[in-house]
């Protein structure tokens, strides 16, 4: 499976690209199965901000079930292909955001971020960054107060601005105040649907004001040589992407 030349321009200009439906039904049924067991278990209201930062179900991060959800649907081939090359995926981060109505002000809404840089659950010094985000719809997503996940389309260039001149490491805040302010496109779809989102893309997360849980698997793809440039990967959006290095950027909301 490969992109077409569309979808690599989409992916350069937004930081984003969508496929729907990539994922089986019964794939899908295979993972929410497993899940929505973990999910029923009785919940510490206090681990929920934990699991929010990390993921919920720890304990099924290497299920078959759910790497598959990457590894056997043709989402690993639309990683490889822009990345040029990609490490293994080994684990499956699940993101749920539940319901307010049954843990209310348990979950508030996740600020404007992009992953592994000045966490706040982390020393502000450790980069815990990546090349790629591919997420995977579980539950309905159709309403934007269900918890969806919004993201700044272009952001990541205007991102990678800012890492280049303003930030530096150790720095407490996660976006420039431009991007802080920015809604963010929601992301909608159904189960089955698969989002592959830049690491500079920056995101924030709404609360869920509907009675059910909204589900996502989350996974986190390197270039190989990601460990080894971290800092340079966050000022240059194509360091990782060497397929895509070539065609000129474009500039925020050019
Ligand atoms: O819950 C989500 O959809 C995304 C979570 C998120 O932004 C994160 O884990 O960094």
């Amino acid at each position: 499976m490969s992109l077409t030349a569309e979808e690599r321009a989409t992916f350069k200009r937004d930081g984003v690209l969508i496929r729907r439906g990539l994922v089986a039904a019964d794939q899908v049924r295979h993972a929410v199965d497993l899940i929505d067991e973990s999910y029923r278990k009785p919940m510490n209201p206090g681990d929920i901000a934990v699991y929010s930062q990390r993921t919920f179900a720890p304990e099924l991060g290497d299920r078959a079930e759910l790497l598959a959800l990457y590894t056997d649907t043709g989402a690993a081939e639309l990683a490889a292909d822009l990345l040029g090359d990609a490490d293994p995926v080994t684990t499956a981060q699940i993101q749920i955001r539940v319901p307010e109505g049954e843990f209310p002000g348990v979950q508030p809404e996740k600020a404007m971020h992009v992953d592994g840089v000045s966490c706040p659950h982390l020393d502000g010094r450790e980069l815990r960054t990546f090349s790629l985000i591919v997420g995977v719809v579980l539950s309905d997503i159709n309403d934007p107060t269900c918890g969806a996940l919004h993201y700044v389309p272009g952001g990541h260039v205007a991102m990678a601005r800012w890492f280049a001149g303003e930030w530096s490491l150790g720095m407490t805040e996660q976006v420039p105040p431009e991007i802080d302010r920015e809604q963010g496109v929601p992301f909608l779809g159904l189960p089955g649907d698969v989002l592959l989102m830049h690491h500079l893309v920056p995101h924030a997360v709404a609360q869920n004001l509907m009675p059910f849980p909204r589900v996502m698997a989350y996974f986190r793809v390197s270039h190989p040589d990601h460990a080894n440039r971290r800092l340079a990967a966050l000022r240059d959006p194509w360091l990782d992407y060497p397929p895509l290095a070539d065609t000129s950027a474009p500039t925020f909301r050019e």
